[in-house]
């Protein structure tokens, strides 16, 4: 049976998912292919998306958040809000598998990072303090979200990885996120939440999010998606009716785009926006593609 890598957004997805790939071909298990992906995007800092260097929060502080599932036993692991850390997906996997816990918070998961080994890290880069003083000095100052980061070139991707692996019906699910940009600091949104920005069971497929986080996570955007499936429903239909079920009930969801994507424990994947296409990439025994899926029209 195939092994399937997927990962949100061109730019910094591509780079998660070609890491994920390589670790595969290592042998290394399908949870430490997307921990590795997630974290090779949150360490380079000329990435804006995720980890060093990426967006702050509006005091200018950079807060990230991660998470991860195993479907195999639906153990999972997140954290969220943690300043100077960095990879917090790797932080993410300790929670999961070195603590009572499946989400710790902030400062605490900090000391907690640091209590398992990981060294405090400056996050900021100066590119990260410059973008954050021209949003402070700007005159459209909002406190309200942009939903994506555009890099010096002008091109648009997501401040968010999410990835989803399927291994011989083994399923996978992780996320790593700056949250959205100057976000009110403290701030969490639906990815580091499992059911909301993450979700894996074996018995029924695998689901992410990435977008508007408020909406998605009062969708459980993820899990809905995954109980779709666990109904009978394609990955595909299921991310359909997940999409359509927020144009429906939650006006706000089409400001900002809300996508989720999704794979059965058989393989077919698919995925669904309210607002502006979305692009996904998938690597199927090694071969890479990236898809554009059309946004839904309500
Ligand atoms: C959040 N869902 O913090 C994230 C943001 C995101 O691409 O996915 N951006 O709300």
């Amino acid at each position: 049976m195939s092994t399937i890598f997927l990962a949100t957004w061109d730019q910094p997805g591509g780079i998660a998912i070609r890491e994920a790939y390589r670790q595969h071909q290592a042998g290394l298990d399908i949870l430490t292919c997307i921990e590795r992906g997630l974290a090779v995007a949150e360490l380079d800092p000329d990435l804006i998306a995720i980890g060093l260097g990426s967006v702050p929060n509006s005091d200018g502080d950079i807060e990230l958040d991660a998470a991860m599932m195993d479907g195999k036993t639906l153990d999972a692991g997140a954290v969220c809000a943690v300043r100077g850390i960095c990879p917090v997906i790797s932080v993410a996997r300790k929670v999961m598998e070195d603590s009572p816990c499946v989400m710790i918070a902030g400062e605490q998961a900090r000391r907690f990072a640091i209590e398992k080994g990981f060294l405090p890290i400056v996050t900021h880069t100066a590119d990260s303090i410059q973008r954050h003083q021209e949003w402070a000095d700007s005159k459209e100052k909002v406190t309200n979200y942009v939903h994506v980061t555009s890099d010096p070139s002008g091109q648009l991707h997501g401040d968010t990885i999410t990835m989803l692996a399927l291994q011989d019906g083994h399923l996978v699910a992780a996320s790593s996120t700056s949250g959205m940009p100057f976000k009110v600091p403290g701030r969490v949104g639906d990815s580091p939440i499992v059911g909301a920005g993450i979700y894996a069971d074996n018995e029924a497929g695998a689901a992410g999010a990435t977008g508007y986080g408020e909406e998605l996570w009062k969708a459980a955007a993820s899990s809905k998606t995954v109980e779709a499936m666990r109904h009978g429903a394609s990955a595909q239909d299921a991310c359909n009716q997940t999409i359509d079920f927020m144009i429906r009930r939650q006006p706000k969801a089409t400001d900002i785009p809300c996508v989720v994507f999704a794979i059965s424990p058989t393989g077919d994947f698919g995925a669904a926006s309210t607002k502006e296409d979305f692009p996904l990439w998938s690597c199927v025994d090694g071969v890479f593609k990236l898809h554009h899926y059309s946004f839904r029209r309500a």
